[in-house]
């Protein structure tokens, strides 16, 4: 008897696969498609477990669509410029296109290795002139659209990448790579202007409901922050020359009788006009200095302490006409509404604990039905509903509706209007670093900014450059880069040396693998409108915000550019974030020395082993922990598929899944193995069609194993019996496929078929075949469980009632009563009620 050799089968399998290009696609109107991606690698050098995970469930995802007849997609590629390919360049002193080359060759072999379903002719890497060219394209036409632009603005500086990040890229006051805190820094940088689509990419989020994981939906709805409220212009008591007045962003119009002061942001434009002659200017200036360097997350933090400074100045109350104290304050941030605030201690807590700070005064302007507040006695600010009062004209009114009423009275003397504000900041794309993408822009002395020329494009990122070990960008210093000719007027011009940010290369990778090699147009229309959206993506919950915000901005972009079709709104319509691979309860992590190597283990193992432990462990989206006995206990279930198959293999017969018939299962064994079968299949489906809960629907293929180990002693060599061990073995291997695909390849031509398993369709169960012959029925008198019986799946109501009525122990309970009323639940249960 052979004994399983997952190196020896692997390597066989992998080897025809290739051969065949057995996962290759292409567009067939006639099948319905199905895009199953996941979230492609940055190429650090090797596979680790977490890739593995990935790439394990989008798999099984892509092999058991196919099995249901999906023409399925299943691409790979490289998210290839980025940081760590300079940082190992500086470190290794090689080129970061040396080392990013090198180590794709290596992870392609690694995901090789692993037997995954790619369609590897579509492959692509966006550090390639024909992937970014197209980059370079969007850029241009952006440009023109206006949906890129330039400004100077203090920005996000990480000083240890030695380059700028977007909002999105600083996580808790750090770099999102490397932990930095983050500090501002003025720069000029090319923004997109996604927040053009704050409105529409909030809405749409509504069509994610479903298909997305809730939590990620609900972090998109707050990165954007959408708020309604009002404008309002307040006066200045001392009039600035081309200044009428002072802009405040509320949420709550409703209290505009409550201000009692206004605090603007430190870094308020008018800050020095306002505290022109002021004697304690010196004071306020020193403020401002020090809670610009401040952090801005801590300035936005309930735990931080509010700190305010007068400045002297007094606004006009636009109902009033009454002063209204000018101060600065911390927690008013500059780049949020209108970088003012007006106090309302009473109805705002944090204007609450600036006034009892610094002794300003309270109105009350709101009171909760049936009480009336007192600005003396509050310990904290009312933040309810009720009605307004104090409020002129408005008193009496519902404060709900007083939001609406201000903000038209306020429209009505121009002193103010309803307006929203988003969180959601501009994206700023500039990167001060090599390995990306130029910005195809030209600085001209004569004709200013000039873009280049479409014709032009690549703007070719220069490869014969020389590193700066302190983390420069070297593309300032090479001349045969950035010197050139402006396309306007031919004259000698500078090209911009900055790159774009890699996530830019990310958010639009899942469209060009429909047409990965079309050099003449970025997208194929037609493949676009077949292929997209993408039906499952697959990733890691870190990208919440990031990479899937992007791509979904990106795909409305290249939407209203025309590059796909209008009614393509969403890149994305299903997402699963998969939990991670632990260690000891741990993240794994060089520095704890607690990495497990998935090469390792492949070695020890073999891919379908370490593959099946992935999905076999948890659930998809749950954490788990690698241990060495559930990657032992995975091998030993394969070994054990291989030793039943191995032993009956002379009881086998070439036939498919759920081949058998009702005919074939004559005997009771024969008839329960079946319904066993048919009933795993229908387990199986459910699990691992549009739940994707791999790992039940693992441990119904492990408990028709079991079955078939114990009925083969019991099952005969005729033919029937024989049909109906058969097809329980080729479901088996049907159904392990998808997770197993090696093993079960190989079992299948053993046993005698021509074509591979992974060409099968998912076998159909019978409801017929799976009823069972006896059913358990609950025996209660009274309501109370008095004992179960087994009655044929066939009986009536009556036969069900009589074989109650004569049970023995129902019969001692009923001693002495008379029978009332007799329940039946066909199948289920019998109640006899006496007294
Ligand atoms: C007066 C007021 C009264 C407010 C009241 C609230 C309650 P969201 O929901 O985040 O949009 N605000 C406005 N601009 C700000 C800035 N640049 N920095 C810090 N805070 C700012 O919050 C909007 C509310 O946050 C606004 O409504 C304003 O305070 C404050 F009973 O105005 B409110
Ligand atoms: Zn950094």
């Amino acid at each position: 008897e052979e004994r399983y050799n997952p190196q020896a089968i692997e390597e066989k399998w992998q080897a025809r696969w290739q051969a065949e290009n057995a996962f290759a696609c292409s567009h067939d109107s006639n099948k319905p498609k199905y895009y199953v991606l996941e979230m492609f690698p940055y190429p650090s050098g090797n596979i680790h477990m977490g890739h593995v995970r990935n790439y394990s469930i989008g798999d099984v995802v892509a092999r058991s669509k196919r099995m249901q007849g999906f023409n399925v997609m299943h691409p790979m590629g490289w998210d290839a410029f980025g940081l760590p390919a300079e940082n190992a360049a500086i470190k290794n002193n090689t080129h970061p296109a040396e080392w990013t080359y090198a180590n794709i060759s290596n992870m392609r072999t690694q995901l090789k290795r692993l037997g995954y379903s790619y369609d590897w002719s579509r492959e692509l890497a966006t550090c390639r002139p024909e992937y970014y060219r197209w980059e370079q394209m969007f850029f241009l036409r952006l440009l023109e659209k206006g949906m890129v632009y330039r400004k100077k603005a203090p920005q996000n500086w990480c000083p240890s990448c030695h380059t700028v990040l977007a909002n999105e890229q600083v996580i808790d006051g750090l770099c999102w790579r490397c932990d930095s805190p983050v500090v501002q820094k003025d720069l000029t940088q090319w923004f997109l202007k996604i927040t053009a689509y704050g409105d529409e990419l909030l809405e749409d989020l509504a069509k994610l409901e479903g298909g997305w994981p809730d939590r990620v939906i609900a972090m998109q709805r707050n990165w954007i922050g959408k708020s309604t409220g009002a404008s309002i212009s307040f006066g200045l008591e001392k009039a600035i020359k081309g200044i009428e007045g002072i802009d405040v962003f509320t949420t709550r119009p409703d209290t505009v009788f409550g201000v009692t002061f206004m605090t603007l942001a430190p870094e308020h434009p008018l800050v020095e006009k306002l505290i022109e002659g002021y004697p304690k200017a010196e004071e306020v200036r020193a403020f401002v200095e020090r809670i610009r360097n401040m952090d801005r997350l801590d300035r936005q933090s309930d735990a931080v302490e509010k700190e305010g400074i007068f400045t002297g100045a007094y606004a006009i109350h636009p109902f009033t006409g009454q002063r209204v104290p000018l101060w600065l304050g911390n927690f008013v941030l500059a780049d949020y509404g209108t970088g003012a605030v007006m106090g309302v201690p009473a109805h705002d807590q944090r204007d609450f604990e600036f006034a009892r700070k610094y002794g300003l005064p309270l109105h009350v302007v709101i009171n909760p039905a049936g009480e009336a507040l007192d600005p003396e006695t509050m310990t904290e600010a009312f933040t309810g509903d009720g009605v307004m009062v104090n409020s002129g004209p408005f008193d009496g009114m519902p404060n709900d509706d007083g939001k609406k009423a201000v903000a038209q009275s306020l429209e009505k003397q121009g002193k103010g209007k309803a307006t929203t504000q988003f969180r959601l900041r501009d994206w700023n794309i500039s990167r001060q670093r090599y390995w990306g993408s130029p910005i195809p822009i030209i600085y001209c002395d004569q004709c200013g900014i000039v873009p280049e020329k479409e014709e032009n494009l690549p703007v070719l990122l220069p490869l014969d450059v020389k590193t700066h070990s302190d983390g420069r960008s070297p593309l300032a210093d090479t001349p045969s880069f950035a010197h050139c000719t402006c396309p306007t007027c031919g004259g000698p011009a500078r090209r911009e040396t900055d790159t774009m940010d890699t996530f830019v290369e990310s958010s639009w990778y899942f469209a060009r693998f429909t047409s990965a090699r079309d050099s003449e147009a970025p997208f194929n229309i037609e493949a676009i409108k077949y292929w997209l959206p993408v039906d499952q993506y697959i990733g890691g919950v870190e990208h919440a915000i990031l990479h899937l915000l992007y791509s979904r901005f990106f795909t409305k972009l290249l939407r209203d550019m025309g590059f796909f079709p209008a009614e393509l709104a969403e890149p994305f319509s299903n997402l699963l974030t998969q939990g991670m691979v632990l260690k000891d309860g741990g993240k794994m992590s060089k520095s704890k020395g607690n990495v497990v190597d998935p090469t390792a283990m492949i070695k020890k193992y073999g891919a379908d082993t370490v593959r099946l432990f992935c999905l076999f462990a948890a659930p998809a989206e749950r954490d788990f922990d690698w241990s060495d006995s559930g990657i032992e206990g995975a091998s030993r279930f394969i070994g054990r598929v291989w030793r039943l198959f191995s032993e009956e293999q002379e009881r086998l017969l070439p036939i498919k899944a759920c081949a058998s018939t009702e005919q074939d299962a004559v005997s009771s064994e024969a008839r329960d193995l079946r319904r066993r079968e048919h009933l795993t299949v229908k387990k199986s489906r459910e699990d691992m069609g549009d739940r994707f809960q791999f790992n039940t629907a693992i441990a119904a293929v492990m408990e028709l194993v079991n079955s078939m180990y114990l009925s083969r002693e019991k099952l005969g060599m005729d033919e029937a019996d024989r049909r109906v061990f058969s097809s329980a073995m080729s479901t088996v291997i049907t159904l392990l496929s998808p997770i197993i695909p090696h093993v079960c390849d190989e079992l299948w031509e053993r046993l005698g078929h021509s074509t591979p398993v992974s060409d099968e369709l998912w076998p159909d169960w019978s409801q017929a075949a799976t009823a069972q012959d006896m059913l358990t029925v609950a025996l209660q008198v009274n309501g109370k469980l008095r004992g179960t019986v087994e009655i044929p799946a066939e009986a009536d109501k009556a036969a069900m009632e009589a074989t109650a009525l004569a049970d023995s122990a129902v019969q001692r309970h009923l001693a002495g009563l008379t029978v009332r009323k007799v329940v039946v639940v066909p199948g289920k249960l019998v109640n006899i009620v006496a007294n």
